[in-house]
């Protein structure tokens, strides 16, 4: 019989392998033109949320930007909804009228989903300030990349956190780059965590290639935060493989830069400690990774069976009155 951590740790790379097998589809069908607007990968990423998700309680509440996919996968939103959503159908999380940066899913407390850079932050902040104000014991969990800690938002949003003692963690997924401009060309700062300092916010450096670090630093900084209503800040360093978006080609860095992390791959690194310590066979790592490629393949299908919201939808959810407000 397997002990309850060792299945969870299997579970976990499983849905490590679903978010990558998935994004690996959504951006064949994006070339395929199934798919219109901006698509942002995350592939290269996945420890981070899984890892973040595994630390938390499904009841917390999680905001994110706008490379959301693997967000929403990890709580628990149907990769079926997930990819009806990137086809614009009704049947997506965000009834088809969002597509890849707009996920929502109220259900598992995934509230989005933001394309503007850094302007979620606030709003992670009285999603945090509610949940005090109700005496409610959840934690928020932001996440941002290194392009949202030089916004005036974010500054505005850390300094109300730390006045009211709000519970809520900030969590940098620093990926080295804003588009096309390096962390070196944008941020005055040697690294990233010392932002938090200045508004008296305790920071941790956490390795986001690692499963098992990301779960168990955050797991500590989450129950603290639990125990006794107050600010954290993460900052998580991991590595996005593919361009910023689809049309990327990402010249701006080099191949070893990419092949050194590559190397470093969050589910190799978490299949090899598993098969290591007695945990994973070959064989189940590769039923486990059927399972997600065909889980992505069966919501592609799903997606194109799908009905596209109606015309006269449009403008519903956009304004608060409709089209005739
Ligand atoms: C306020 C604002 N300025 C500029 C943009 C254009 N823009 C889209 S993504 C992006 C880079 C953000 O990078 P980062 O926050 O590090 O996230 P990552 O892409 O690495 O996940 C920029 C500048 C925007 N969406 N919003």
């Amino acid at each position: 019989m397997q002990q309850p951590e060792q299945r969870d740790e299997v579970e976990m790379l499983s849905l490590m392998l679903l978010i990558r097998r998935f994004e690996e589809r959504a951006s064949q069908q994006y070339q395929a033109q199934k798919i219109g607007g901006f698509c942002h990968l995350y592939i290269g990423q996945e420890a981070v949320i899984v890892g973040a998700v595994a630390a938390a309680r499904p009841d917390d509440y999680l905001i994110t930007a706008y490379r959301d996919h693997a967000h929403a996968l990890a709580r628990g939103t149907s990769p079926d909804a997930c990819m009806a959503e990137l086809f614009g159908k009704v049947t997506g999380c965000s009834r088809g009228l969002g597509g890849s940066m707009h996920y929502f899913d109220r259900e598992h407390h995934m509230y989005g989903g933001h394309a503007i850079v850094g302007a979620h932050v606030p709003l992670a902040v009285g999603m945090a300030f509610a949940s005090k104000y109700r005496e409610e014991d959840r934690v928020t969990l932001c996440f941002f990349g290194d392009g949202a800690i030089n916004q005036g938002s974010f500054h505005e949003a850390l300094n109300l956190a730390a006045l009211y003692k709000l519970p809520v963690v900030f969590i940098c997924e620093n990926n080295l780059f804003a588009m096309g401009t390096s962390v070196a060309r944008s941020t005055s700062l040697k690294q990233i965590v010392d932002r938090a300092e200045g508004y008296d916010i305790p920071g941790t450096v956490v390795d986001g290639m690692n499963f098992r670090e990301v779960r168990d630093k955050l797991s500590e900084v989450v129950e603290e935060i639990r125990r006794n209503p107050h600010p954290a800040f993460v900052e998580i360093r991991t590595y996005r493989y593919r361009g910023h978006s689809m049309s990327d080609p990402a010249s701006y860095r080099t191949k070893e830069q990419l092949e050194k992390y590559r190397m470093d791959d969050p589910i190799t690194r978490l299949r090899a400690q598993l098969a290591r310590e007695g945990k994973l066979t070959n064989e189940e790592f590769d039923r486990r990774d059927k399972a997600a490629k065909d889980t992505a393949l069966a919501s592609v299908k799903f997606a194109e069976e799908s009905e596209e919201p109606p015309l006269e939808k449009l403008y519903d959810y956009t304004y608060v009155n409709g089209a005739g407000a």
